[in-house]
């Protein structure tokens, strides 16, 4: 089934725009979880098994599982084989990007040996880099086109004739010929959301930075529209209670309408 049908069947399902961001930190895990023999996995499995029917995508950040080297990666494969029982879409975060060849290296990796839905990408070296990715017509290919970080200034932001952040919508737009595009905006740039939105339609567009990095939730739903996939990790895998967090911003996303 192609990424976006899969997306769009949970989201409706489960009446939500929500996606978890899986990214395990071993220090700030339960003591009582550390003397498991996959604790990165353990974590992960509550966080999903207590949240499944409240999301429409989890979003396993790679780095924090490369951290923990070969027993992160197996992590990270359990993981996700885990969440496809459950029949929710899981989008890689590696923000992959290089020449052709070694992109397409990047693209089976993520495929076809995570088995991830869909992917992050970074466009920087051009369309080229982002082709690999492309040709596997089913998955979802999210393009980084203005981050949520404090360095979004330095580059995407600036530009002669219209800022980077703008080009690299644009091209996107071009790029989507087999209709598996997607957009990361960061949440902390509501109006530029709302500049992207009108360029690129209807495309799924990836809205990190909720939560901890202090991101305007309303905004962000109002301007990113139904095709919004708005993203929380700490302040979900990290609270007292992720259920609970969970469904308290899957209410709040669908009350910013
Ligand atoms: P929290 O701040 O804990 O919700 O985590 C945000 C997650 O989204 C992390 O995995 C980040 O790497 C990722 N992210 C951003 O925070 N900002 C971006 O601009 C892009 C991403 C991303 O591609 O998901």
């Amino acid at each position: 089934m192609k990424f976006q049908k899969k997306l769009d069947q949970i989201s409706e399902l489960n009446n939500s725009q929500l996606c978890i961001g899986l990214d395990p930190d071993l220090s700030k895990l339960d003591k009582n979880l550390l003397i498991k023999s996959d604790p990165i996995f353990e974590f992960n499995k509550t966080i999903v098994d207590e949240t499944c029917d409240l999301v429409c995508a989890y979003k396993p950040n790679i780095a924090f599982y490369e951290a923990y080297g070969i027993y992160g990666i197996q992590a990270l494969m359990r993981t996700i084989e885990h969440i496809e029982d459950k029949k929710v879409p899981v989008i890689l975060d590696a923000k992959r990007g290089d020449v052709g060849h070694t992109a397409a290296a990047y693209a089976k990796a993520t495929f076809e040996v995570y088995r991830a839905d869909a992917v992050t990408v970074n466009p920087y070296l051009g369309h080229d880099s982002v082709e690999p990715f492309l040709n596997y017509q089913d998955k979802g290919i999210f393009v980084l086109c203005l981050t949520s970080n404090i360095g979004v200034k330095d580059f995407q932001k600036t530009g002669d004739r219209e800022p980077l952040y703008i080009s690299v919508a644009k091209h996107v737009k071009e790029w989507n010929h087999y209709g598996n595009c997607g957009l990361v905006v960061g949440a902390t740039s509501p109006e530029e959301l709302r500049d992207i939105r009108k360029i690129v339609g209807d495309m799924p567009i990836l809205i990190p930075g909720i939560g901890a990095q202090g991101g305007d939730l309303a905004a962000s739903v109002r301007y990113g529209g139904k095709r919004a996939i708005i993203n929380v990790s700490r302040n979900v895998i990290y609270s007292d209670n992720p259920r609970l967090a969970a469904k308290d911003f899957r209410d709040k996303i669908n009350a910013a309408y």
